[in-house]
């Protein structure tokens, strides 16, 4: 095997197991700085579930935190049925382990059905805590090379073309390397073409529909063809394989999966099917890091491009997705924005910032943040502790 074939996640299988003690499931509201608006709703503030485990003798911590939104509208899960999730069926399983590794997180949960964002903020909470424990930073375990990535921004859904093309100039401003719109049906030809004129051919565009559309849009759709976008972002809804294999022969920009892709086996079938040209990859979508690297290397070997979505995330995801997206296969820049491009306060000491365009990879031990207490207290509305 070539020093490029090798499996990044591979490198947490060698961890040592501790005994879980006691894991605080904490609530924090955070109000965005505008109102983000997709095909599915409007988001004015983050309900985020977070998790900090104890593990070994309690002296090992490592915190997490759960992507699921208010409502099961992006996808099935949301942040309640999370919380009730982890608390009476994940934890109870992972409690009666002894003791584990992040490594085995997965493989403990595998007999609970879905629940990938919950499975997923437990896995989290186990890879800061022995990272932590081993003085070493995520991107330097899964071997990350380079110091810095290229930072995109996702645009919302705007009341008017002049209303978003003033967003889109302010983020061109910022430096953001590539811009990606939102559209829904009535949403989509009309925004694309003023801003491709706005910001001229050579910035990155690419647009989300977040499942808006139908099979029969294809026509439709391949109007876009002309604006010489990177992609075209999860047209047809999750469960629409087949169709977006049909989409994907109908129109010439590439076919970008992220809602349907909830695994490396149904990576693998999208990719074999010729539904996903393009791969967005989300931790929390798929279960956690580790699959989320599994994913990235599957994507690799096959030639598919990839990048690192977000889900509004507080400054502990960002910061992890941040390492994740230094891996070489994540060819395209992700949603990785400022932590001011949602969030007024983060509740991190070192929110995300934006420099010529690029986040920095966070080096320091664990997912690559510290959490600011007086800040997270601040936007704590429950804490839960949950023990063996
Ligand atoms: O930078 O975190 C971000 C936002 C990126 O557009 C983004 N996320 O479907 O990918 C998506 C979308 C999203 C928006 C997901 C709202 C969930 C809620």
């Amino acid at each position: 095997m070539s020093d490029h074939d090798h499996t990044h996640s591979d490198m947490f299988g060698h961890s040592t197991p501790r005994p879980l003690r006691r894991v605080e499931l904490r609530r924090v509201d955070m109000p965005l700085v505008t109102p983000f608006r997709t095909s599915f709703g409007i988001e004015t503030r983050r309900d985020v579930l977070l998790v900090r485990a104890e593990l070994g003798d309690g002296d090992v911590e490592g915190w997490g935190e759960c992507v699921a939104l208010s409502e099961p509208a992006y996808s099935a899960e949301y942040v309640e049925g999370a919380h009730a999730v982890i608390e009476h069926h994940l934890l109870p399983r992972l409690f009666a382990t002894g003791e584990l590794t992040a490594a085995q997180v997965g493989a403990e949960l595998a007999s609970i059905h879905g629940h990938h964002m919950a499975k997923a903020a437990l896995e989290m909470a186990l890879l800061d805590a022995e990272l932590r424990a081993s003085d070493q930073s995520f991107a330097d375990a899964i071997g990350v090379e380079v110091t810095s990535i290229p930072s995109g921004v996702s645009v919302g859904i705007h009341d008017s073309i002049d209303a978003l093309l003033a967003a889109v100039q302010g983020y061109i401003d910022d430096g953001y390397m590539r811009i990606k719109l939102k559209i829904q049906p009535g949403w989509d030809i009309e925004p694309v073409a003023a801003v491709r004129t706005l910001i001229g051919p050579d910035t990155p565009l690419q647009v989300d529909a977040n499942t808006a559309y139908q099979r029969t849009d294809g026509a439709h759709l391949a109007q876009l063809d002309q604006y010489d976008l990177l992609l075209i972002e999860q047209p047809l809804p999750e469960h629409d394989l087949l169709g977006h294999a049909q989409l994907a022969a109908e129109v010439t920009t590439p076919i970008c999966l992220d809602e349907s892709l909830t695994s490396v086996a149904v990576t693998a079938d999208a990719i074999a099917l010729g539904a996903c040209e393009i791969a967005n990859i989300k931790p929390g979508r798929v279960g956690g890091y580790l699959e989320a690297i599994r994913i990235h290397d599957l994507c690799r070997a096959h030639g598919i491009p990839t990048w690192c979505g977000g889900m509004l995330e507080t400054g502990i995801g960002r910061a992890a997705n941040a390492g994740l997206a230094g891996l070489p296969g994540f060819t395209l820049p992700g949603d990785i924005s400022a932590a001011s491009r949602f969030y007024e306060t983060d509740i991190v000491a070192s929110p995300i910032t934006i420099s010529d365009g690029h986040v920095a990879v966070p080096r320091s031990p664990g997912l690559g943040f510290e959490i600011d207490h007086a800040a997270l207290d601040s936007v704590t509305t429950s804490l839960a502790v949950v023990s063996g």
